[in-house]
């Protein structure tokens, strides 16, 4: 398939030494595809071709790109105050950055540890409901339940709640004591959903039978995405999230939502716990929080779990846990200019006006070859492709990879293409994205 594409120009770069992240590093070496330089909604190859973004980098930048706003106060930052330490020492950014946060954070959820990634903000919650339960006497609450295909990032703790086989299998003992829910994937009753597929609530009764095993009395909290990205788009059937809620709070179990991609106006709303009215007792936030311009995560707690940290002799550190760059002030600074933008444009809820033509235009793409589901919400997508015989995921790289060779970035999960622009997003990209997809499905899948 290389063959029907001129080969890029060669670099002057030695590929060898950069081990690439969640890449076929043979496989891109061969034929790199590298970006250099973003504006708006779309990216510039270094041969000087136009991508349009479809996925907002890795879905982190969801004003877009180079927003001069944020450019500047990094900027101002660097140079006013590199670092400062936040271990008994402290400097007004994160406090400032902290209090804008609760404002837009769904309600209740009003205190806000700071860490560097999604991953290290799945490990800090996994952490804080660990010891919150033990710092109420609560100690035998350490087991922890995630879900089959969810995607926690790639610490020990979010591998072993995790459900991406891949992501597992390779790195031995995990933690122990952890379950998995069943997934909500279901094509069968649920294939070519506009939205919230109707079928499933039920998926979430699960847990009730994993309270009859173990007894609830040792179970520390539910670790689950609102809308799994990560595994291709897999969304919460209408009523499962309220019923894993419901479960959870009758048997004193934490249910933490991890809202690193959904966060951020990705699904409408400024968390997804707002837009599906389902208030969780942690959440964990990264990407969207920066614009993915400094790598940067939050946890947001309810005040009712900090306080019961609180107390113990004087003097006494609360929560042995954090990271070096906790609060970082360049980090800091450039998550206060991005909520800055979000509020200023309206972002967190913009997609709501454009979500109805995003639908449409992705479900325009039923009937085309080898399209076995297409999933939407917000401003998210994904076209499910059937796999090839014996060839798992093939189809789906096929297609990623064309499609960005044709100037659209797009990722795919196995044979799953998912797709969430950035929140600046116009109709007419939108046109673009779905007839470059639909033009490359037709060709290649
Ligand atoms: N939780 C969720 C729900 C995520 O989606 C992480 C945690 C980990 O975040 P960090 O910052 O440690 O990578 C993620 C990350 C993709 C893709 O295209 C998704 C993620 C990262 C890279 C690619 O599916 N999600």
């Amino acid at each position: 398939m290389n063959s029907l594409y001129a080969a890029p120009r060669q670099q002057d770069l030695s590929l060898d030494e950069f081990w690439m992240p969640f890449t076929a590093n043979r496989q891109f070496k061969d034929r790199p595809r590298l970006l250099e330089s973003a504006e708006g909604m779309f990216y510039t190859d270094v041969e000087g071709r136009q991508i349009i973004d479809g996925t907002s980098g890795l879905w982190c930048c969801n004003a877009g790109h180079g927003r001069q706003e944020i450019t500047e106060a990094v900027a101002r930052q660097l140079s006013k105050m590199d670092f400062a330490p936040t271990f008994q020492m402290g400097h007004p950014l994160p406090f400032q950055l902290a209090e804008r946060l609760v404002d837009i954070a769904p309600e209740g959820l009003n205190r806000v540890f700071f860490t560097n990634s999604g991953s290290e903000s799945v490990d800090t919650a996994l952490k804080i409901a660990l010891a919150y339960h033990r710092a109420r006497g609560e100690g035998t609450r350490t087991r922890l339940i995630g879900r089959e295909l969810g995607y926690h990032g790639v610490g020990f703790g979010g591998i072993s709640v995790g459900g991406m086989v891949n992501n597992r299998k390779a790195f031995g003992v995990q933690l122990p004591g952890v379950d998995h829910l069943p997934h909500t994937l279901d094509l069968e009753r649920n294939a070519f959903s506009r939205g919230l597929p109707k079928q499933g609530a039920e998926f979430a009764d699960h847990l009730e039978r994993l309270v009859n095993l173990h007894g609830a009395e040792n179970i520390a909290a539910v670790i689950v995405e609102p809308m799994s990205g990560s595994a291709g788009v897999i969304l919460p059937p209408q009523g499962y999230l309220k019923r894993l809620r419901e479960i959870t709070r009758k048997h004193g179990i934490l249910l933490i939502f991890d809202e690193v991609i959904t966060g951020f106006g990705r699904v409408g709303s400024p968390f997804a716990a707002q837009r599906w009215e389902v208030i969780p007792d942690i959440m964990t936030t990264a990407k969207g929080l920066t614009n993915g311009v400094i790598p940067m995560g939050a946890v947001f707690a309810s005040e009712t779990i900090q306080d019961a940290f609180m107390h113990g002799p004087d003097g006494i550190i609360e929560l042995f846990h954090g990271y070096t760059y906790s609060g970082h002030p360049v980090a800091a600074a450039a998550a206060l200019a991005t909520l800055d933008i979000y509020a200023r444009d309206g972002l967190l809820t913009r997609i709501r006006e454009l979500e109805i033509y995003w639908q449409e235009g992705l479900h325009s793409l039923k009937g085309l070859p080898h399209v076995i589901d297409i999933r939407n919400t917000g401003m998210v997508g994904a076209v499910h492709l059937a796999s090839r015989d014996g060839a798992p995921g093939k189809r789906g790289y096929d297609v990623f990879e064309a499609c960005f060779w044709d100037g659209l970035m797009v990722r795919n999960s196995g044979d799953i293409i998912a797709m969430a622009p950035p929140l600046i997003v116009e109709k007419s990209h939108i046109d673009q994205i779905i007839n470059t997809l639909g033009d490359v499905i037709r060709r290649i899948a």
